[in-house]
């Protein structure tokens, strides 16, 4: 017996495991549910130990599900074509790979709550088939009985003319054909979600007006380069796992109210407008934001007060979390309290006046004054499910980050823009948050390069915009007669309890970097 050709073995397992990823991802979005791929990598996320995952939160900071999808595609291909070779020879390989490859998707798949066991089955067992069905075929056709050895041209046996040739030919069509459709599967897959037209009902949408809430426009201090007050839509900082927007269709979209309530129920996107009643400034923050970052915004929301929400439903004793689910499985938790405490912790549907864009959650997000993102700002919300702290962790607990996060006091200068300016008045200006806590002071400590900083205690108070809300943030300006020179620019923020940001630098994780934003910049002369 002639030996097998290895390569095209290879290349027999590759096709074969890319064709059941691919049909993963395509049921996956027929089915309405999560990606397969993307569960099988969120698993190996939880069995994760801590200072893996730590390390790997510095590389991803909250985006991870790009990485969690290439890594596990390519693994499984490697895997298809290191294992080619082994089911070439053993056929029984393939099976045993094929039966795994179903297995641990219907279990991995089965975790999402989203996707479930039943939808699991039909989505991980038909894409293993017909990996194993490809598989068989492929190595079929890359048997050398029928080929004739390539290393001897010409040796073709007379009784099957350019018969081994042409199964080449095949076989390589066949693979590539394969390999082809896996992908386009995949890609229409992630386009499937985006049937619904969510421009046109966004436009259909009429908010309701609340008395009393502030204009989006002419708010706070006008500096150039300074970030205007009211973070234009456009502009807002965007984070989330997404790798294609959710398109949710309003029409028959529903949030439900669940667990431990005494009385579970669903809202649509019209009572939800019906029950709107505040609209409110506030700023939002990532926990990755570094120190003088531009993952923060603030933004007029306009929406459904929590408490109000749970009120109906009736919370339980001992619901001491509240978990927000969105469309795509993403989740948060939060303390109850902090619904209830006072501040505006909210569904919101209006975003600066208009219904929410797509990216930013249409149709309702949760927004709670004072927590970070991640464990607050579901987008494309879907159930508000109340829990106890100790049962649920939401997805970036495991992931590394902390389980509780109020937004740390932090400041940014914005302006001057660039690392050069020209001596004369010059303005310093920029941004400070802390919370729901205000900010009641900024300092500017303005320190020549070769001066000891730790040893100028010459900290300029700067002039505050108005502060729509206690939880907004407030711009900032300082004007400084620059003479020539280098220098360094600090900026230090103290909030409503008097408590001064902490000049201690750390990183983002786990729960918020801190530190003095500094800036250092070259004065020129004038005309220079
Ligand atoms: N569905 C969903 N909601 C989400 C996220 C996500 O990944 N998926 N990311 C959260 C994080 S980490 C942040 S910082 C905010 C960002 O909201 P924005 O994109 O509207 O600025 O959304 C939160 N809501
Ligand atoms: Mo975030």
């Amino acid at each position: 017996m002639r030996h097998r050709n290895r390569l095209m073995d290879s290349l027999a397992g590759f096709a074969a495991a890319a064709v059941a990823l691919g049909v993963t991802e395509l049921l996956a979005a027929l089915a309405g549910t999560p990606s397969i791929v993307v569960s099988v990598g969120n698993v190996i996320v939880d069995r994760t130990p801590g200072p893996v995952v730590k390390w790997a939160i510095g590389l991803l900071g909250t985006n991870d599900k790009p990485f969690l999808l290439t890594t596990v595609t390519i693994a499984s291909l490697a895997l298809g074509f290191a294992l080619g070779p082994f089911a070439g020879r053993r056929p029984v390989v393939g099976q045993v790979a094929f039966a795994v490859f179903g297995f641990i998707g219907v279990l991995a798949g089965a975790t999402d709550p989203l996707t479930g066991y039943g939808a699991s089955f039909w989505i991980a067992v038909p894409a293993a088939l017909l990996g194993w069905v490809v598989l068989r075929y492929l190595l079929q056709l890359a048997t050398p009985e029928a080929a004739p050895s390539a290393s001897m041209p010409g040796s073709t046996p007379a009784s099957m003319p350019g018969r081994g040739v042409a199964d080449r030919r095949k076989f390589l069509a066949f693979a590539g054909a394969a390999t082809g459709g896996a992908a386009v599967a995949a890609f229409s897959g992630q386009f499937l979600t985006t049937r619904v037209d969510v421009e046109e009902q966004r436009a259909a949408v009429e908010l309701p007006t609340i008395e009393g809430s502030p204009p989006p426009q002419n708010i706070g201090l006008n500096v150039d380069g300074l970030s205007p007050y009211i973070t234009p839509n456009d502009d807002f900082y965007r984070i989330d796992t997404a790798l294609v927007v959710p398109r949710v269709d309003a029409s028959t979209w529903r949030l439900r109210i669940t667990g431990l309530v005494d009385e579970p129920y669903e809202l649509t996107f019209a009572d939800l407008a019906d029950m709107a009643t505040i609209e409110e400034s506030v700023t939002i923050s990532c926990v990755s934001n570094e120190v003088g970052g531009r993952l923060v915004g603030n933004a007029i929301w306009l929406g459904v007060p929590l408490a109000k929400v749970l009120e109906r439903a009736g919370v339980q004793d001992g619901a001491t979390q509240i978990v927000g689910r969105s469309v795509d499985g993403f989740t948060v938790g939060f303390p109850t309290e902090v619904a209830l405490d006072g501040r505006s912790s909210m569904i919101a549907i209006g975003m600066n006046g208009e219904p929410l864009p797509a990216e930013h959650g249409f149709p309702a997000r949760l927004i709670v004054p004072g927590l970070y993102g991640y464990v607050s700002a579901t987008k494309w919300l879907q159930e508000i499910e109340l829990t106890r702290l100790e049962d649920f962790d939401a997805y970036w607990i495991p992931r590394g980050w902390a389980k509780e996060a109020p937004i740390k006091t932090q400041s940014r200068i914005d302006v001057p823009r660039g690392s050069n300016v020209t001596a004369g008045m010059n303005p310093i200006a920029g941004i400070a948050w802390a919370g729901i806590r205000s900010v009641d002071k900024v300092e500017v400590r303005i320190t020549p390069v070769d001066q000891d900083r730790d040893a100028n205690q010459e900290w300029i108070t700067a002039r505050l915009s108005e502060e729509l809300t206690q939880s907004s943030w407030r711009q900032w300006v300082v004007e400084w007669d620059a003479r020539p020179g280098e220098y360094y620019l600090e900026v230090r923020a103290t909030d409503g309890d008097g408590v001064t940001q902490t000049e201690q630098r750390s990183e983002p994780a786990p729960d918020g970097a801190t530190g003095w934003h500094m800036r250092r910049v070259r004065v020129r002369e004038a005309g220079a």
